[in-house]
């Protein structure tokens, strides 16, 4: 697969390029998004680019759904008290802009009703 052909995320995992990395797993990623959209905004990826999106991977691998959502929740436990919000931007029309799907984390004071 050629570079213009990996995700972003593919070659943050790769360390081919920089980020910060908050967690990881023999299956995950976990990383600060370059733009924070509130005080707590960590994405969490998987490191297959098997799934473009949540729907394809809750079709495919529930299982490491599940782990997404249990390494958001031990994010949120370490950095904002438990509670957080998970976002999957599904499609460009909804704001999806990397197709390895992945979540977003939000978390500390956000605002009633807000979508990041
Ligand atoms: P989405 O729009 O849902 O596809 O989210 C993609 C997110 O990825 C967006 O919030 C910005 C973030 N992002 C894009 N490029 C980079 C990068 O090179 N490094 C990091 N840390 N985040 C990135």
């Amino acid at each position: 697969m050629s570079d213009t052909e990996r995700s972003i995320f593919s070659r943050i995992i790769a360390r081919e390029i920089p980020a910060t990395i908050v967690a990881e797993t023999d299956t995950l990623i976990a990383i600060e998004d370059i733009a924070p959209q509130a005080p707590v905004h960590l994405l969490v990826v998987p490191k297959t680019e098997s799934y473009r999106n949540v729907a394809e991977l809750a079709a495919g691998d529930p299982g490491l759904m599940a782990e997404m959502v249990a390494l958001a929740q031990q994010l949120a436990d370490e950095r904002a008290g438990g509670e957080f919000r998970l976002v999957f931007n599904t499609g460009p029309s909804a704001g999806q802009t990397v197709f390895h799907v992945h979540a977003h984390v939000l978390a500390g004071t956000l605002g009633e009703g807000t979508l990041a």
